[in-house]
Order: structure tokens, then C-alpha cells, then sequence
């Protein structure tokens, strides 16, 4: 049975991977409307994994006897200055959910929940991943000054992101 404490965080970190998911889906909004449907493309697949993230803490909470709480998520920004700054604010998103998921997992040391600290490490690694990948494309966008050909052919190769694997067994928190 999981603590109020830790149930509390989970909850809020629920509401943190909604959010996620749905500002990922205001940029894809915003590319579409800039005609980059590759990368409008490839937020809606980063749209997809959040919200993966949002029901494997879900799953999680009900296995553990704990009761999910949803909120309410808040407006993501409608607007970015260009492609190249909606791509830095995801990475700035993401280094932000890295603080919280590493807060949580001190929450975890704290209380001495190796269950829950065994989840979180899922999201850590997973952390890793997000931040390269973005971080990536914000490279490869400021090298080819961020529009012209260059973002033509980012657009091309972010079309190909396939669509998240589904979690299951040991990743889905199952
Ligand atoms: Fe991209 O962040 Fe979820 O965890």
C-alpha cells in the first residue's frame, strides 16, 4: 500500500505527463498551421508516448491499492515565434520533467519505496532518451539556421518517427 505522500506525487506527476502530452499536441497544431507536417508529425507520436507515461503511473497507483486523483490540465501556449523555438521549448519541457521525475525519486528514497523508486527509474532512463533525441533536432535546426532547405529536410525525416510501441508487461507497470 503506498504512502498519501507518494500517492500525492504520483497523482501530480499523472497531471505532469498529461500536460506533457498536451502541449506536444499544441506544437503539432502549430507546425501543421506553419505546413511542417513531419514535424507536426512527429509531436503527435511525442504526444502519444506522454500520455503512455500519464496511465503507466495510472496502472501503477491501482496495482499498488492506491487511488488515482485526476486534475484539471492546464491551457498549453497556442503559439511559438518558429519551428526552431517550438523544438528548444519541448527541450526546456523536457529538462523540466526530468527535475520533477528526479524529485520524485528522491520522494521515493525518502520513504523507502523500492517499488515505487524501481518505476521511477523506468522514467529516468526514459528522461535521458527524451532530452538526446530533442536536443538532437535542436542542433541539427540552429546548424542549418533553423529554416530555408534545411528545415524542408527535417521535415522530411521527422515524417518517418514511428508510432510508439505499446507498453506492456514490466513497461507498462503491469
Ligand atoms: Fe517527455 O516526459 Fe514523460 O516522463
Amino acid at each position: 500500500m503506498l504512502n498519501r505522500k507518494l500517492q500525492d506525487a504520483l497523482n501530480k506527476q499523472i497531471n505532469e505527463e498529461y500536460y506533457s502530452s498536451y502541449i506536444y499536441l499544441a506544437m503539432a497544431a502549430y507546425l501543421e498551421d506553419v505546413n511542417l507536417d513531419g514535424c507536426a508529425h512527429w509531436m503527435r507520436m511525442q504526444a502519444a508516448e506522454e500520455y503512455q507515461h500519464a496511465m503507466k503511473i495510472f496502472d501503477y497507483l491501482i496495482d499498488r491499492g492506491g487511488r488515482v486523483e485526476l486534475r484539471e490540465v492546464k491551457a498549453p501556449p497556442k503559439d511559438w515565434p518558429s519551428p526552431l523555438a517550438a523544438f528548444k521549448a519541448s527541450l526546456e519541457h523536457e529538462k523540466y520533467m526530468t527535475v520533477n521525475i528526479n524529485k520524485l525519486a528522491d520522494l521515493c528514497i525518502e520513504e523507502k519505496d523500492h517499488a515505487t523508486n524501481n518505476l521511477l527509474q523506468w522514467y529516468v532512463s526514459e528522461q535521458v532518451e527524451e532530452e538526446a533525441q530533442v536536443e538532437d533536432i535542436v542542433k541539427k535546426l540552429e546548424m542549418m539556421g533553423g529554416d530555408g532547405p534545411g528545415l524542408f529536410l527535417m521535415d522530411r525525416e521527422l515524417k518517418s518517427r514511428p508510432a510508439p510501441a505499446p507498453l506492456t508487461g514490466a513497461d507498462a507497470g503491469a
